[in-house]
């Protein structure tokens, strides 16, 4: 057992939820790779909700709340990670939640929509019907009333590739991924360089705030965003916490 004591206790926590995802076929073997990687940005990012993040979930949640077709994409290290979470969002906003897998078995797609059900998931898109034009392997495959319409998608932990194809065709993508180098950070419409765990939490919170708003007050939450903006405060956030390491040893 891991006492709450420990000074990286939320860390380990999330390390033992990403390995019960692989024990029970709901997160690739690969997923533990992308954990490792996450965690090493989460260190260099101190561990904390950024400021310029806290303000890329506020953004995000008022572009949820505007959207007309909203969808959360689900893979194995979301499931493993913020299920529940993801399910509240889920209802917060009105956006069905849609599996949709980099290393795609029918067997771990079914694993993780029967994992959400038994968290109290009840708006899935289930089919997959229709495919992202222009992307080669398998996360190419979605639900035609899901993903593919969608005019915002919420893409947490994701691959570039088909970040570039979902803003290729014309829609608005959220994504949280803890580093701001990355393929998916530099082509997102909006990137939350934050840690999954500590993201839907703050963008639900935010949801909540701000349900009751009018559209245009919405719009203007959204408006004068600048993702590039966000990633240049995030990389000098890590280059202030390396300079300040500098000085500790
Ligand atoms: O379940 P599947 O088959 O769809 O596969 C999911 C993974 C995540 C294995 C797959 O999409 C993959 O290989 O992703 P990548 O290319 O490793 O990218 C994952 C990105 O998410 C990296 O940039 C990591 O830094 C980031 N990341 C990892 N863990 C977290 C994270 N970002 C936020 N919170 C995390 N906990």
């Amino acid at each position: 057992m891991i006492p709450k004591s420990h000074p990286r206790y939320e860390s380990l926590m999330a390390r033992e939820l990403i390995v019960e995802g692989v024990r029970k076929g709901i997160t690739s073997t690969q997923g533990l790779i992308a954990q490792g990687r996450g965690e090493a940005f989460d260190y260099l990012i101190g561990e904390k909700t950024t400021e310029s993040a806290l303000r890329a979930e506020k953004v995000a949640a008022a572009k949820l709340l505007l959207a007309k077709k909203p969808v959360i994409s689900v893979n194995g290290n979301a499931a493993a990670l913020v299920g529940f979470e993801l399910i509240r969002l889920s209802e917060l906003v009105n956006a069905p939640l849609e599996v949709n897998l980099f290393h795609r078995t029918e067997e771990r797609v079914n694993k993780i929509m029967g994992h959400l059900r038994s968290l109290g998931a009840k708006n899935l898109v289930t089919k997959n019907d229709a495919l992202i034009p222009g992307l080669e392997h398998d996360r190419a495959k979605v639900d035609r009333d899901g993903i593919f319409a969608a005019d915002v998608v919420l893409v947490p932990l994701e691959d570039g590739d088909r970040c570039k194809a979902l803003v290729g065709m014309g829609k608005t993508v959220i994504a949280i991924d803890l580093n701001p180098l990355s393929r998916t950070a530099q082509c997102a419409t909006i990137t939350i360089v934050d840690n999954i765990i500590r993201a839907v939490p703050n963008i639900s919170k935010f949801a909540e705030e701000l349900k009751e708003l009018e559209q245009e007050q919405l719009k203007d939450i959204v408006m004068g965003y600048d993702n590039k903006q966000t990633l240049s405060l995030a990389i000098e956030e890590i280059n202030k916490n390396l300079i300040s390491f500098i000085g500790r040893s």
